[in-house]
């Protein structure tokens, strides 16, 4: 199973990826756990990274694209992955199609969590509390909120034209989100 998932900041993209991830036995790629990580071990592309994900914007493309790259190289996505966090624009999108045909493996399935964006800032402000992620306070998410529309619903429209979109109702709990999603992608599934 090829899985994108799509969806606005607080959607559950990372939530509902890490039980997927035990589920169909595919490695989870997230590309904020993936910057979060060259931040923390304080590299040279953390530095560069860290201050623009804590203003809510976009890292830069080349960075993103040689991540997923380098990532994509392992072995361990040949039985398929579940991508969490990119594209975030069409440009990135273009470079997935790109990467993915060179690899001969398209992805199954583009699901978007929708949720209300009053949940969204709501969901986040949970997070900042318990965790205080530097990205989760409130003019950070305001900016991500304002990405997300600019940048990353054009995404969505595209591949909702290209017939390549399964929206899935992300309100309701951890479970119920989690049952829509299997759900959709079923019938990808069961074949393969
Ligand atoms: P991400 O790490 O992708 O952050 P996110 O959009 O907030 O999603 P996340 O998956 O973490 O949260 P979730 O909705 O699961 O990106 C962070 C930053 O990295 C970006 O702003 C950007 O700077 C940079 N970045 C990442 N990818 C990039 C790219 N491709 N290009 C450029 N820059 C990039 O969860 C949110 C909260 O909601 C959690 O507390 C969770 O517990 C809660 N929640 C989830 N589902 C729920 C439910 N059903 N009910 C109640 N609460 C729920």
């Amino acid at each position: 199973m090829r899985l994108v998932l799509l969806g606005a900041p607080g959607s559950g993209k990372g939530t509902q990826a890490t039980r997927l991830k035990e589920h169909l036995q595919v490695p989870h790629i997230s590309t904020g756990d993936l910057l979060r990580a060259e931040v923390a071990a304080g590299s040279k592309l953390g530095l560069e990274a860290k201050e623009v994900m804590a203003r809510g914007e976009l890292v830069s493309d080349a960075i993103l694209l040689g991540m997923l790259e380098d990532r994509f190289s392992r072995d361990d996505t040949r039985n398929g992955f579940i991508l969490d966090g990119y594209p975030r624009n069409l440009a990135q999108a273009d470079a997935l199609d790109a990467l993915l045909g060179r690899l001969k493996a398209p992805f199954d399935f583009a699901v978007q969590l929708e949720c209300p964006t009053e949940m969204l800032v709501e969901r986040i402000a949970g997070r900042a509390k318990a965790e205080g992620r530097a990205d989760d306070s409130p003019d950070a998410v305001r900016k991500r909120l304002e990405v997300y529309t600019a940048s990353t619903a054009p995404v969505i429209d595209y591949y909702r034209q290209h017939g390549q979109l399964t929206v899935v109702d992300g309100v309701g709990s951890l479970d119920e989100v989690f049952t829509r999603i299997l759900e959709a992608i079923a019938p990808v599934k069961e074949v393969g």
